[in-house]
This record gives C-alpha cells, structure tokens and sequence, in this order.
C-alpha cells in the first residue's frame, strides 16, 4: 500500500490498479480548471498530450461530500479503479490537494510499471491555516531556493508561508516608499554572507508561484523589535538621529523603534502600506516579540498602531505572542511561540475573540537541535531540550494551551529561524523530515494519527528526497533504508 503524508481522513484501499501508461486527464473548461489538468499530468510523469483512446483521471468540481461532514474548501474525494480515476472536490484548492494526493499514490506493480494502487480517499483538513514560517533575514535565501522549499509544502498540503522578512541584521524586501531600506540594510547578515533582498517584482512572482500551489504568503515586518536594519537605513527612526550600526550577531532584544519620535507612525504607515499593496494574500504580520527595552505601555500602544495601520491598509493582523499583552481587536490572529512563558495573556486575547495559531517553541521550532550533539542546530539552553522529529509529530494542538477551547485555534504553523541556517543543504537538513510531521499534525484528524504510522509512512519519502538532491536528518525510529 503507498504511503501518505499527511495521512486523509479517509483511505480506503480495493483491489487492482490502474496503469499510467497510456492515462489521460480530463477536466472542466475553466482557465484554472485546465492549469490543474496539466499540473496533474506533470505530477504523475504523464505526456503532455491527451490521447483519447485509454483510461481516464478526471477532475471534477461538483461539491464532493467531505468526510465526516467536513464543509472546508479543501475537501476532496478521489477514486481509483483498474478502469479510470475520478477526483472531485468543491473548489479547485480542493482538486489541488487531491491531485497532491494522487502523486504520493504512483508506485510500481509486480511488472514494475507504473501504477496508481485501486483506493478510495475522502479527506478535507482540520486545520485551513497549516504554516511555515521562514526567517530570510538573519541569512537571506534568494527566490530559488524558497521556491523549493514551496514545493515541499506543496507536497505536505501546506497552506501559508509566512516571511521573516526583517530583522536586526537586514531588511529583505524593497519598497518604493522606503528604499535605502534594502539599499543600506539589503546587504551582509549573520557572518560574513553578502545578505541580499527580494525586489517588489521578485516578491510578486513568488507569491504566484506560491498561490499556483495553493499555499498564501505573510510577510513580516517585526516591530517594534528586532528593528536594527530600519534605523540603520534611517537614523530618524531612533532618539537623537543618528543611524544605528549594522549588526551581524545572534542577540536578540537590544533594538526598538520609538512610538513618540515623530518619524515613526509615517515610517509604520509607509512600509505597511506598500506591503499591503503587494501582498496577495489576506494577512500581514506585525511582529512584535521579544521587546525587551520598552515599557509596557509604550509597547502596547505600538501594537494597537501598528494593527490600526494594517487593517487600514485592507489586511488582516497576525503578531507573535506577546501582542496578546495589548488591548487587541476581536480577529487578531496571535501566533504561540514561547512554551516558557506564562500563556495567562493568551486566555484573556482569546475570551476577547483573537484566534490562535500554534507554533510551540519545543514542537515545530525546525532550527533547534535534533538531539544534544547536534552542533550546529539553534540552543536555547537548558530551558529547551532537543527537537527530534517525533517531538515534532507527538502533539495535540487542542491541549497547547491550558484553557484555550480547541475552537478558538486557526492552525499549526512551523517556523525556522536561520542564524545558524547559512546555505540550503542546511536549511533542508533542519527541514526535513520534521516538515512533513507537523504537516500530518495539521491536516490529520487526531483519532487518525499515531507516530508508528507516521514512522513507517514518512520513511518512504526519503528516496524523493535524494532524488531531487534535498538533505534531511535521518531520524532515528524511522527505518530510511
Ligand atoms: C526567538 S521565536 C525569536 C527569534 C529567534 C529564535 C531563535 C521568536 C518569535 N523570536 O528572533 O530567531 O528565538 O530560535
């Protein structure tokens, strides 16, 4: 039987199969509707050209009954018989999943040629928000290489990539309202890499290479913290107006904008508003952790300006956790990071109708070490152990955060943070394999999950990985071979 990652809700497996030799895929007249006929094909090694004599895989949007009652978007049935295969689904995003689905499926039979196994699937997520967040700016990663890490989300039936696309050691996307921005604080990162940025356009082009797969992009500007690339590229930002150093380092906390200088609300206003303009997508994120040299008050009164801001702007707010200390609006998504701090702050957001997203620091952290002899990974000392993939599998987003009810929770969300993460073999090591196991965790009903099942289905997905030349960890539990 071929294995799955994440597992559907549903499977079911019958007898016989279906050869792709000679297979044609049909599917309704819409522009998007024929995109997806040929990412199809292209996904199952199909030619180019349909021959009408042969079997047939044929996408169909009719509204297909989700498993369980499940009213997502994404949901998906797929049938495959000796005869021909059939995927339905309610929305094209749904034909996506499904046709991701049917990839997985090809394996060869006893003659060696290959075929899709006979199977019923009918799966829907259970979470719409299933994230990676990616930190381009403590090194910078050009367009190429996050284009491959898409089409590895792709694969795992992601939905969001959030983009850490600021920081203290650079700013990584231009604007025209702000240039010296990128012009300044474009170069160098942590050590002594030549850093870089996206243009506007390349940010363009890789928010549609993303949305051709199904996967929408957040940007991040993190304010009022992690601000040193801004106020070296514009000294008004801070006290006394003088830019501050560049900074290669790997601490955290040190730099702020200040909300009482009178260059910062136009500074805010300028850079939200021409993200807002260039993003596809419906969120933007705002940042806001680890402040540690302003008050509280100034703090939350940033927050509040900077949400104003956005929503101005036509975009809805993600923050990491700490906004949670402001008087946020009713919507606001806050994003659970620090595993050590008291979640008290989270309760009382969510009473006030902000949404969860769930990236637990000792879970879905992808930079931290594997295991205590893994030199390179990130470290935050004995208050956080290792991260070894079944760490990453073995959680339930329900349960995160004592007292949250599981309703008011959005999605899982991943994250990488690069300081230790120089090049992309390094970034795929820290990847893989732990990407698709918090992938499972938030596509997968939890009555269906269990790690030997994770364990026997993800070892399979190591030769497609050797095979388009990605690095991974091999994990221990999991038989690679
Ligand atoms: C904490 S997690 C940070 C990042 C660092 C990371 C290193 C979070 C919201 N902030 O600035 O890169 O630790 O693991």
């Amino acid at each position: 039987m071929s294995s799955l990652v994440p597992l559907p809700a549903h499977v079911r497996t019958t007898d016989g199969s279906l050869p792709l030799a000679g297979l044609s895929v049909v599917a309704g007249p819409s522009d998007e509707e024929q995109r997806l006929a040929a990412v199809g094909r292209d996904l199952l090694g199909l030619a180019p050209a349909e021959s009408s004599e042969g079997a047939t895989l044929v996408l169909a949007l009719d509204g297909a009954a989700g498993p369980d009652g499940a009213r997502s978007p994404e949901r998906y049935t797929l049938e495959v018989t000796a005869a021909g295969a059939a995927l339905t689904a309610a929305t094209t995003e749904g034909l996506f999943r499904g046709l991701t689905t049917l990839a997985q499926l090809v394996t060869a039979d006893d003659e060696g040629r290959a075929v899709l196994p006979a199977v019923v699937v009918q799966d829907a997520p259970r979470y719409a928000w299933r994230g990676l967040s990616l930190d381009v700016a403590r090194h910078f990663f050009e367009p190429d290489v996050v284009e491959r890490v898409i089409d590895e989300m792709a694969r795992y039936k992601l939905s969001v990539l959030h983009l850490h696309l600021t920081d203290d050691q650079g700013w990584r996307l231009e604007l025209p309202s702000r240039p010296l921005l990128t012009e300044i604080s474009g170069k160098g990162e942590i050590g002594d890499g030549v850093g870089g940025f996206y243009t506007l356009d390349e940010f363009r082009r890789l928010q549609q290479y993303a949305a051709e797969r199904y996967v929408q992009v957040v940007p991040e500007f993190d304010m009022p913290g992690h601000t040193n690339a801004a106020t070296h590229a514009y000294g008004e930002l801070v006290p006394g107006g003088e830019p501050t150093a560049r900074f290669g380092g790997e601490e955290v906390g040190f730099s702020k904008l200040s909300l009482d200088l009178p260059e910062t609300e136009p500074f805010l206003r300028d850079v939200f508003g021409d993200i807002a303009a260039a993003t596809l997508g419906e969120y933007v994120h705002i940042g806001g952790d680890e402040v540690f040299t302003m008050g509280a008050d100034e703090y939350g009164r940033f927050v509040l300006l900077a949400h104003e801001v956005v929503t101005a702007a036509g975009k809805k707010v993600v923050g990491w956790q700490e906004i949670a200390e402001a008087e946020l609006p009713a919507g606001t998504v806050v994003q659970y990071w620090e595993v050590r701090k008291d979640t008290a702050p989270l309760r009382r957001a969510v009473a006030g109708g902000a949404k969860l997203l769930l990236s637990p620091a000792d879970r879905v952290y992808l930079d931290m070490k594997y295991d205590a002899d893994d030199a390179t990974g990130q470290d935050w000392g004995a208050s956080m152990p290792p991260v070894e993939l079944r760490d990453t599998y073995d959680w339930e987003p329900d349960a995160a955060v004592e007292g949250i009810d599981g309703d008011a929770v959005i999605g899982v969300e991943a994250a990488i943070w690069s300081e230790r993460i120089p090049d992309e073999d390094t970034l795929f090591m820290r990847l893989l394999p732990r990407l698709a196991a918090s992938a499972e965790v938030a596509w997968t009903p939890a009555s269906s999950r269990s790690w030997e099942g994770f364990a026997g289905r993800v070892a399979r997905e190591s030769a497609r990985w050797r095979e388009r030349g990605l690095t991974f960890h091999a994990s221990p539990g999991v038989d690679w071979a």
